[in-house]
Formats: structure tokens, C-alpha cells, sequence
């Protein structure tokens, strides 16, 4: 019964995930239409695509979230498909409902099926159904905060109260102890209004110290259905995950078959089609509890794949055209182990606060069949504020999980990215823990080990400093009257002084170089010879018959040497010791980063109390809240509602009160 075949496919999304599906697209001979907004019309999925259409201005509410715009540009192109990716509509009902109107195929399960995980408390009742386990709770519809105290006595505190149409941990409040009840019950259904419109609370019993792990299953529209194993997420910072990694490490073979035969039970209780993730809460006791059902193809799909071997996004087309599952699940094998990051352009010094900006250059480490890297940007791209700040990912296997770690590790080292400072270095900080090493995964994991992930520092040691300063030499291209910087000729030899900002520290380096040999002397360092060339854009170095080579960077102040074994960096020193900030003055309320003053809801002329907000910055999707600092008056305000904002810039002037 050969049916016609998906040949064209809209991609209705953004970044790496669009490149990621574009790719399989391309290899199973299916034209791609990538979709686009004006802040991406030069983005790295545009140019991957056969054709790209404009959709709009770059606020996602004008763009990638325009149903209609969506539909006109697959129909305009002749596309006969639409895939959602993950965020924007991947799981919006509506959309899916429109695609099938109008005669396209939407790549992902039915409508009904999407709604029916809508609620949490609809799923919970679902699920129970199916004899999936849940986590003891009240799950039903009357809400009279006595009948909730009630139903939280029953299950003993501590319990967490959730919003049924909850979702990233809004709207959820744990609660120690009857005296509390009423009052989290009353914080968490502000929230939910506000964030969902919706006050309908869940109680279940709160787990103190679960792992998140969860369950790919596939379905086709034949009654099939597999499991792919698992996937351990525990590793998360305010519901953003940052590690994912399969199999869960510590999994019982039996813990695994249950999990993934609950998952095929909770998929087609709802006559699931496609991929789908079931998310579970694991006890310690290898118990385990049923959460939500994500109606889509998750961001860490990679994990699944490294280690089944299978492509996910070919699973989607093949279930798409209506073709049975290509695996039966006595088929389906883990081999290894294998470990996602998300980079993301965020400040881990400024409380992970989105980055904007120019990628001045960008340098992949080496792709293999043990390493594989998910970018959605290129060298030249700028990073903006109106979309998600996950950048790429970086997904490495290993026979065990030790050899992934390691294998991370090195390829965070040469994971070069210039221009918009990115999580790398936490990330290397997360993994090299003796707490993620020994797999101690819950999903505290980052607040009970913050001190060990601050701790983490990549050494500079002398061979490492002395090859920076030599880099700084031969990379010399400012003029050296903007740097402090003296060269001496002296026969055959020259003798150069250079001054390097290394980790914070002022350090200065005299060298004599005659040919490629240089001598490098600093502070009370002994002497260090080398020899040193650069070539196609490496750097490399004989030190004590030891040979090393770099990928390197250079650009006005900024140097960065890197290998598998590290990454370091230096600034050189500027002539004129001014700082590029501007001074500020005393009750300057300044812009945290790049971003769009969504609310000012404060003038000139104003009084402000301490702790009053004064305005209110987005960025990628985040809203940032600027409170006063202290009480005062407006004296000056330089912006509107509505304007874009530099970060550094002063919003507003604020003269404070005099102390009473
Ligand atoms: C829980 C829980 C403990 N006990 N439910 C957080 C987001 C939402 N999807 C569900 N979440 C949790 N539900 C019970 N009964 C702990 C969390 C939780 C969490 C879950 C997965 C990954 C990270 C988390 C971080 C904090 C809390």
C-alpha cells in the first residue's frame, strides 16, 4: 500500500534544532523550507535549507509563532510537511489542527493526543488509568483549600502543591508543615493565574531528593510501540537542564524494563504516534513515579541516538508516511554510554544573565562517530536577545561513562567561541566534579554542589604563561603604540617587554627571540627557552623537546590559545590605562545586559522606595527585575518603554534620599 511520500518539509523553527532536522531531511533526499524571522535572515539555518521563507519581525509572536505565516509559507513553497522541532509550536494543538486543515502533514502526534497532556491533572487521571505509577497525591477537580489541607494530611507533608497547567516549575510551592498550607496554597494559585490563567493545584507527596529520568518511546499508526531507553536529566539550574546523559547511570536492567513498559502503557493510553518523552521522578529505592508526557522531540534526543544508533528525526518522517516502526523493541540495544551540554550564551559570573553579541570566531572541535556537535550558529553570527540562548549542543559517547566524561571534557577545551561569553567553562566545571564523576545525580544537583563547581579552575602554570606571552609576540598586529610594549633590536636578537591580563593578575614578560627560538622571562619564573611558529591559523611550540600545538586567536586585546588540554586566555594591556567603562555616577541604575525595557514604570521626578521596581529588561525571552537600590528621587530617565537597551548603559538617574 505505497502511499505518496513526505518530499518537501517546512521546518517550523529556528537555530540548531532546524540545521539538526534539516540534515536528515537532506540525507533521505527530502527538500527542505526553513522559515525565518528579520534578526535571522542571514542565520545558519537558512543558509542549510533549499528554500527559506520570511515570516516577520523577530519577536517570536511575529514570527515563529504565527500559525497562519507558517501554513501560507509551507503552501507557498509546495512543502507537503511540517516539522515543529521543540519550544515555539512543537506542542500548541492549534497548530497541529491547522497543518491537518489544510492538508499537511504535521510531523508529531495527533491533536487530541497533545491536548490530553495539556493538564497535569488530566494526565495524572489518564495515567492511572493506564497503571502507570503516580506520585501519591490528589489529582481531581475540587479545589476548596480545606478539601487540599485534607488530601495533604493524607499523603503526610512535606508535599509540593503544582499547577495543573503548570510547566518549568511555576506555580509550585513545597510545604513542611500544616501551619504553612494555606498560605503556599494561596502564593502558588497567584502564580499560576498570573503565569497560566489557570488556579487548578495538584498536592502530591514531595520527593526530597529524586533523579529526573525519562522514557523516548516511538509509536506508529499501526498500534506499534517501543521505548528507547532512558535518558538521566537530574543535572538542571532552575528547570533548565544542563547535562543530559543515557543510559541513567546505576539502573537496574528490571528498573529499566518497567520504566520504559509504563512509558509504552502512558503512550498509547492516549493513542500516541511519533516520538514521544514520558518523564519520571526516581526514588533512591529505584521507585519510580510518573511526572508529564512531552509531546515532542526533545532537545537531548542526541543522547538516545548515540546510543541505539538509530536517527530520530528519520523515525519521525518514516512513522509521518504512515510506515510501520523501523525496529521491534527485542531489536533495540544500548551500546555505551553517551553525554549531552547545552551551551548556552549566558554569564555563569552574572548570574547566568543572557549574552548578546558578535561570534568573533567560533571553532568546532573535531566531529567523529564519538562526537557531535548541534550548533545553530557559525562564525559571524551575532547572538540577539529575542530568542532562546541555547546556542549549541555538544553530545559525546563512550564505551562507559567515564570515557564520556573524559571525552567531554576535551572537547569543551577546544570548543573555541569568541565574542559573546557562553556556560563552557561551567560546564567543565559540572562535569569534572567528584560528585558528577561518582554519578551522584539528583536534581539539587547544582545547589548541593555550588561550592565545587565554584572551586573548579583551569591552571595556568608557567609553560602555559610563557607560551600566552610568546603568542602575544608573534601575533603582535596592534600598532604597539595602543599596547604597553617595547622592542629592542640587539644584533641578531630583539628584546621585547609585553604586559599580559591573566586571570585578573597584571603580569609582564620580557623576551629575546632571535629567529623562531624565544627566551621568555616574568617575575620570579626561571628562564624558559622555546621554539614557537604559527601556521594556518595553529600555534605550535617546542619546549623541552616537547611539541604542542594550539588553535589560536588573536584580535586587538584578546588572545586565547586552546587544545584538548585546555583553553587559556589573556588580555593584553592597553598604553592608556583608562578603562573603556564609562564613570558612573552615584544612583546610576544601569542596564544589565542587552535587551528591551519592557516596562519603565517609573518617571522623572519620581520617589522611589528601596526594593520598588524601576524597570523591567528582556532578554531572550527572560524578563530581568530592576529595583531601586535605595530610596530616592528620579532625577533623570533616558529611555521609554519599548526601547532597546545596551548593557552598561544608564537607564535612569536616581538621587538618593539622605539618611535620616
Ligand atoms: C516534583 C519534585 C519532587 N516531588 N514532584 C519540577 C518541575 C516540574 N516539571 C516537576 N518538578 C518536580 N516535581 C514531586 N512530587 C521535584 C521536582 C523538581 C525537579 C524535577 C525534575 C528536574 C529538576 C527538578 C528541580 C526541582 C524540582
Amino acid at each position: 500500500m505505497e502511499t505518496t511520500m513526505i518530499s518537501k518539509i517546512l521546518i517550523a523553527n529556528r537555530g540548531e534544532i532546524a540545521c539538526r532536522i534539516m540534515r536528515t531531511a537532506k540525507r533521505l533526499g527530502i527538500a527542505t523550507v526553513a522559515v525565518y524571522s528579520d534578526e535571522d535572515m542571514n542565520a545558519l539555518h537558512v543558509k542549510t535549507a533549499d528554500q527559506a521563507v520570511r515570516l516577520g519581525p523577530a519577536k517570536a509572536s511575529e514570527s515563529y509563532l504565527c500559525i497562519d505565516k507558517i501554513i501560507q509559507a509551507a503552501q507557498a513553497t509546495g512543502a507537503d510537511a511540517i516539522h515543529p522541532g521543540y519550544g515555539f509550536l512543537s506542542e500548541n494543538a492549534q497548530f497541529a489542527q491547522a497543518c491537518i486543515e489544510n492538508d499537511l502533514i504535521f510531523i508529531g502526534p495527533s491533536v487530541d493526543a497533545i491536548k490530553a497532556m495539556g493538564s497535569k491533572s488530566a494526565a495524572k487521571t489518564i495515567m492511572q488509568e493506564a497503571k502507570v505509577p503516580l506520585v501519591p497525591g490528589y489529582h481531581g477537580e475540587q479545589q476548596s483549600p480545606e478539601l487540599l489541607a485534607q488530601e495533604a494530611e493524607k499523603i503526610a507533608y512535606p508535599v509540593l502543591l503544582k499547577a495543573a497547567a503548570g510547566g518549568g516549575g511555576k506555580g509550585m510551592r513545597i510545604v513542611w508543615q500544616a501551619e504553612e498550607f494555606d498560605s503556599a496554597l494561596a502564593a502558588a494559585k497567584r502564580e499560576a493565574q498570573a503565569s497560566f490563567s489557570d488556579q487548578i493545584m495538584l498536592v502530591e507527596k514531595y520527593l526530597t531528593e529524586p533523579r529526573h529520568v525519562e522514557i523516548q518511546v516511538f509509536c506508529d499508526q499501526h498500534g506499534n510501540a517501543v521505548y528507547l531507553f532512558e535518558r538521566d536529566c537530574s543535572v538542571q539550574r532552575r528547570h533548565q537542564k544542563v547535562v543530559e546523559e543515557a543510559p541513567a547511570p546505576g539502573l537496574k536492567a528490571e528498573t529499566r524494563a518497567a520504566m520504559g513498559e509504563a512509558a509504552v502503557r502512558a503512550a498509547q493510553a492516549i493513542n500516541y504516534c511519533g516520538a514521544g518523552t514520558v518523564e519520571f521522578l526516581l526514588d533512591s529505592d529505584g521507585k519510580f513515579y510518573f511526572m508529564e508526557m512531552n509531546t515532542r522531540l526533545q532537545v537531548e534526543h542526541p543522547v538516545t541516538e548515540m546510543i541505539t544508533g538509530q536517527d530520530l528525526v528519520e523515525w519521525q518522517i518514516i512513522v509521518a508516511n504512515g510506515q510501520p516502526l523501523p525496529m521491534e523493541q527485542s531489536a533495540l540495544q544500548i551500546n555505551g554510554h553517551a553525554m549531552e551540554v547545552r551551551i548556552y550564551a549566558e554569564d555563569p559570573n552574572n548570574e547566568f544573565l543572557p549574552c548578546t553579541g558578535l561570534i568573533k570566531q567560533l571553532i568546532h572541535p573535531p566531529e567523529s562517530t564519538h562526537l557531535r556537535l548541534d550548533t545553530g550558529v557559525s562564525s559571524g553570527d551575532s547572538v540577539g536577545i529575542h530568542y532562546d540562548p541555547m546556542i549549541a549542543k555538544l553530545i559525546v559517547s563512550g564505551e562507559n561513562r567515564a570515557q564520556a566524561i573524559a571525552r567531554m571534557d576535551q572537547a569543551l577545551n577546544q570548543y573555541v567561541l569568541v565574542g559573546v561569553t557562553t556556560n563552557t567553562h561551567y560546564l567543565q566545571s559540572v562535569i569534572n566534579t567528584q560528585a558528577f564523576k561518582h554519578a551522584q545525580l539528583t536534581t539539587d544537583f547544582v545547589e548541593r554542589h555550588a561550592n565545587a563547581i565554584a572551586d573548579y579552575q583551569l591552571d595556568y602554570d608557567w609553560p602555559e604563561l610563557a607560551t600566552l606571552a610568546c603568542f602575544a609576540l608573534l601575533s603582535e598586529q596592534v600598532k604597539s603604540t595602543d599596547v604597553w610594549y617595547q622592542n629592542t633590536r640587539l644584533n641578531h636578537h630583539s628584546k621585547s617587554s609585553l604586559a599580559l591580563h591573566i586571570n585578573e593578575t597584571l603580569r609582564t614578560f620580557e623576551i629575546i627571540s632571535a629567529d623562531d627560538s624565544y627566551t621568555i622571562m616574568s617575575d620570579n619564573y626561571t628562564a624558559l627557552s622555546m621554539q614557537a611558529s604559527m601556521q594556518n591559523g595553529r600555534f605550535n611550540t617546542l619546549i623541552n623537546d616537547v611539541k604542542t600545538t594550539y588553535v589560536c586567536y588573536a584580535d586587538g586585546q584578546s588572545l586565547l590559545i586552546a587544545n584538548s588540554q585546555g583553553q587559556w586566555r589573556a588580555q593584553r594591556q592597553l598604553a592608556n590605562h583608562l578603562s573603556d567603562q564609562e564613570e558612573q555616577q552615584d544612583g546610576a541604575i544601569l542596564a544589565p545586559m542587552n535587551g528591551s525595557l519592557i516596562a519603565l514604570p517609573v518617571n522623572s521626578g519620581d520617589s522611589v522606595k528601596k526594593g520598588d521596581l524601576l524597570a523591567i529588561v528582556e532578554a531572550m525571552k527572560m524578563e530581568h527585575n530592576i529595583k531601586a537600590p535605595a530610596n530616592g528621587v528620579v532625577t533623570e530617565c533616558h529611555y521609554q518603554e519599548g526601547d532597546l537597551v545596551e548593557g552598561g548603559k544608564q537607564i535612569m538617574l536616581i538621587s538618593p534620599e539622605a539618611e535620616a
